[in-house]
């Protein structure tokens, strides 16, 4: 069994990138297709790849396990990729693909929240459900019925990272903050962060804007510095994000450092290098996360990759997770195989909604519009060795 699931989705994999020569393109129903097709639309190209390639490393090992597991109840699934890229029209495209021409049961995606709020409601429309692995803003479940995720939203998440700081140091009073203006999820992140430096008793001395594209920050930087800030708050994106950490640190600001999500990924260690030590960085999960199917998914990376999972991955695992144990519930139901791909994109997303799943992330469920319900958050600070070579993120206690 575990065998020829590997291999069936192997020759998949083939199929999915050459899907004329496979004669698989056109399939209607599924019950002429056995093996069940899942969408991942997520950044695979473009500067956004930086946080996307972390979610097809995570996609990847839940496709594998789970298939070893049996797939489907017996019936083994496929993931199908389509590259969004960094924007809004590719993540369009790649999701138009998915649903059309791949006519998979259920999206993962995509990366950005930015492309979400632009991509999503093409899905809603088609009544086909998505997953958010990665998408934070606020008002992403509620932009329809059919739109879910795994990732908890920023008002959850990001207040984490400013309390560590200030339980670092308890001296904090002034606080400069940054955020990227072309991008929703910054946006959002950035109301959260201002918020929680006000009930803190915090005083916020400045609010710099930048965008994603940038890469000079001397302004802005130079701006806060002459405020004498002693927390710097940045929400932005991993390429503006690192190259602003770096810039603050060149220009002589020796405070603490908090990143938002954006910031969430060791691929900022190359741009930031030496400079990266001490940003901390609020996290939905973490590698020491006890139980079976957490060691199983930290193994697996650990193996394949040499370093510990990033929460990316662990969240790309767990709406992949999602999606199987929700369709062999809907499966002990009704037989998968024998819906028409539109009932049964309908009938898993009310089934998904009504879940309980026991993922890396630890149990999550759904609230009735979608959101993730989740118990435990985290903090990380970046630790880098001091000639900038190399650098992890170590969980605070
Ligand atoms: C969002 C995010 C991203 C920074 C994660 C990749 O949280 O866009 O909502």
């Amino acid at each position: 069994m575990k065998n020829a699931f590997t291999h069936i989705t192997a020759l998949l994999s083939t199929c999915a990138l050459l899907l004329t020569a496979c004669g698989g393109s056109n399939t209607s129903t599924n019950s002429t297709n056995k093996i069940i097709p899942i969408g991942i639309a997520v950044a695979q190209t473009s500067n956004v790849a930086l946080l996307g390639q972390e979610q097809v490393a995570g996609a990847k090992i839940a496709e594998k396990y789970f298939n070893d597991k049996g797939g489907i109840n017996g019936t083994p699934f496929k993931l199908v990729f389509q590259d969004t890229a960094g924007d809004e029209a590719g993540t369009i495209n790649a999701f138009q693909a998915l649903i059309n021409k791949d006519k998979v049961v259920g999206i993962v995606g995509p990366t950005l929240s930015q492309q979400a709020f632009s991509a999503d409601p093409i899905a809603e429309r088609s009544k086909i459900p998505v997953l958010g692995p990665s998408n934070t803003a606020k008002g992403i479940p509620e932009i329809g019925d059919y739109i879910a995720r795994v990732s908890a939203p920023v008002s959850v998440v990001a207040p984490n990272s400013v309390k560590a700081a200030i339980k670092l140091n308890p001296n904090i009073k002034r606080v400069a903050v940054f955020y990227a203006q072309n991008d929703a999820f910054s946006k959002s992140e950035t109301e959260i962060f201002q918020q929680t430096v006000k009930e803190q008793g915090l005083e916020l001395v400045t609010v710099q804007r930048f965008q994603t594209s940038d890469t000079d920050f001397q302004s802005q930087a130079t701006n806060a510095i002459n405020l004498k800030p002693d927390l710097v708050i940045i929400s932005g994106l991993a390429a503006d994000g690192g190259n602003l950490v770096r810039q603050l640190r060149e220009l002589g600001y020796k405070g603490l450092i908090v990143g938002g999500n954006g910031l969430n990924t060791s691929n900022i260690l190359p741009v930031c290098k030496a400079l990266c030590d001490g940003v901390l960085i609020a996290q939905a999960y973490s590698p020491e996360h006890p139980g079976e199917i957490n060691a199983a998914f930290r193994k697996a990376y650990v193996d394949q990759y040499k370093k510990e999972p990033p929460q990316f991955s662990a969240q790309a695992f767990a709406a992949v997770q999602v999606y199987v144990e929700a369709l062999k519930s809907l499966d002990q139901k009704s037989k998968v195989n024998q819906l028409q791909i539109q009932e049964l994109r309908t009938e898993l997303n009310k089934q998904l909604l009504t879940g309980k799943y026991n993922t890396p992330l630890g149990e999550i469920g759904f609230t009735p519009i979608g959101e993730v319900v989740q118990k435990d958050f985290y903090v990380a600070q970046i630790k880098m060795e001091s000639d900038g070579s190399k650098g992890k993120f170590t969980f605070l206690k």
